[in-house]
């Protein structure tokens, strides 16, 4: 039987939940059980129940669920030499950016203001400025807040390891099941190039002795957490000429030790930033330099490629930011939680994502088919839902595959300043948007005007919309059997 199918748009179109959920159960899916279908096969299904509705811990889900994090915990222990303490943790948020820092009961509130308005809500982070193990009071008080409140919240924290033995066990009573440990090296004096000190048992250490202490104690974290069952996400900032051949050694260490993910993100180096790094020159990786790397890796511990970088008060799916829309002064004292957004979603996406995961597959079996040798970069414009829906002028990002006859692959994304505002796109900008995109050969997006579609073509890189709305792999698939296999090009623009 054909089923309607249910467009990912409408999830967060203006449309009643009560209408969306009707139309969910009129297709089969009464109950968000059958989002079991998009586990993988080879994955243990205790751990696809952590990670399915995880933005950062699968890349399946990001396409459909948003994080929040909350700036609850600003003490840090160490210093890090891409930090500036004015600013927030360069560990997992982008360095330069100031985030609201909040109360527990603020952060509560908040938190309740986004799990109303944003279906997509699924975890809680804790990602600096500072330390949550360190400042663990608040870190503490602000998730037994939230979990009395919103039983189902995943909870998530970032640290740089060096308070996280002492924290273990009440994060596994918490059921935190998501931690993220920041590993720039295993070797300490790589680590006093890094870490000028730490502050630790009452006192500073500096040197090699500091950097000795603090991989000690990351180490043993992560120990402690893969005994425990908690996911850890590895998280190192690529540090040409410090730490970036050295983070292989780093991916051997931490797959030893049970770490689920890792995520190379690049330096971010400036001396507007005002860091030790920023004002001594030191650079961060190129764009093609962090590929290379992430390639070698593969193999060792699996690779995030689609984290965004976000602030540390970021509010949606990764790459969009809807901190704006949930500042503390918008929100009620004596806001209640109301469950029905969260739950009509869920109930839709359920279906959708099965069908995703289907049209995966098939789209994979596709490529591999066609026996080539080649591959293509492909840019896609997309507002989420793993389909094509963003029009070429109004995206922030391009998610960036790479297909060949081996898959195809989500490798990573490119951020642009919005071309089309108010109806009309402007020259310079549209320059800057194309410089970004060096390297792709075919741009595909819902709606694409003539103009930008010939400067793009001027600078090699074909850009069509005629598979707008289509799941991302069924048109890359399309198109790479047009291109190398045996069936025609059925369409281009
Ligand atoms: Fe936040 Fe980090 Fe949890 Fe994700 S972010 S605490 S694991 S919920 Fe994600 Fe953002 Fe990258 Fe972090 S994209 S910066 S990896
Ligand atoms: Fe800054 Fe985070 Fe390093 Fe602390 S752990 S110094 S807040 S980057």
């Amino acid at each position: 039987m054909s089923l309607p199918t249910i467009s990912l748009e409408s999830l967060v179109s203006t449309k009643s939940f009560d209408q969306l959920l009707a139309t969910a159960k009129s297709a089969g899916c009464a109950s968000s059980s059958c989002g079991s279908s998009a586990k993988p096969d080879e994955m243990d299904s205790a751990v696809w129940e952590k990670i399915k509705d995880h933005p950062c811990y699968s890349e399946e889900a990001h396409h459909y669920f948003a994080r929040m994090h909350v700036a609850v915990a600003p003490a840090c222990n160490i210093q890090c030499n891409y930090c500036n303490r004015k600013y927030d943790c360069a560990n997992e948020s982008r360095p330069g950016v100031v985030s609201e820092k909040l109360t527990p009961d603020q952060a509560r509130r908040k938190v309740i203001a986004v799990a109303n308005e944003v279906p997509q809500f699924s975890v809680l982070g804790i990602a600096g400025p500072g330390d949550a193990c360190y400042d663990w009071k608040k870190t503490k008080a602000t998730f037994e807040r939230v979990a009395t409140e919103i039983s189902d919240i995943k909870l998530c924290i970032s640290t740089n390891g060096l308070a996280l033995p002492d924290r273990v066990a009440e994060l596994a009573d918490m059921n935190v099941d998501h931690v993220t440990i920041t590993i720039n090296m295993v070797d300490p004096e790589i680590g006093a190039k890094i870490y000028p000190w730490i502050f630790y048992n009452h006192r500073r250490h500096t040197g090699i002795d500091a950097a000795r202490i603090l991989h000690e104690r990351q180490m043993l974290g992560l120990e402690m957490l893969t005994a425990r069952g908690i996911l850890t996400k590895i998280n190192s900032v690529m540090i040409p000429g410090v730490n970036g051949e050295h983070l292989i050694e780093v991916n051997k260490w931490v797959k030893e030790r049970g770490a689920f993910l890792h995520n190379v993100m690049p330096l971010i180096s400036d001396p507007a930033h005002g860091t030790h790094f920023g004002l001594t020159g030191q650079r961060g990786p190129t764009a093609l330099e962090l590929k290379t790397l992430q390639d070698r890796l593969e193999g060792g511990v699996k690779l995030m490629r689609h984290c965004r970088q976000c602030r540390a008060d970021a509010v949606g799916l990764l790459g969009e930011d809807r901190g704006q829309e949930f500042t503390i002064d918008q929100i009620s004292d004596d806001i209640t939680y109301d469950a029905s957004k969260r739950n009509a979603y869920r109930e839709v996406v359920a279906r959708e994502r099965g069908d995703h995961v289907a049209a995966k597959s098939q789209a994979v079996e596709t490529v591999k088919a066609t026996g080539s040798g080649k591959s293509l970069h492909i840019a896609v414009a997309t507002k989420g839902g793993g389909r094509i829906n963003e029009h070429f002028g109004h995206s922030k990002e391009f998610q960036v595959y790479e297909v060949s006859h081996r898959g195809i692959s989500f490798i990573g994304h490119r951020k642009v300043e919005q071309y089309c505002l108010g109806g009309r796109g402007a020259d310079a900008t549209l320059e800057g948007v194309i410089a970004a995109l060096k390297g792709i050969d075919i741009v595909l997006c819902a709606k694409i005007g003539d103009c930008p579609k010939d400067q793009l073509a001027e600078a090699g890189i074909r850009a069509m919309d005629v598979y707008g709305y289509d799941y991302i792999e069924t048109a890359i698939s399309a198109l790479y059997a047009a291109e190398f296999g045996s069936e025609p090009l059925a369409a281009t623009a």
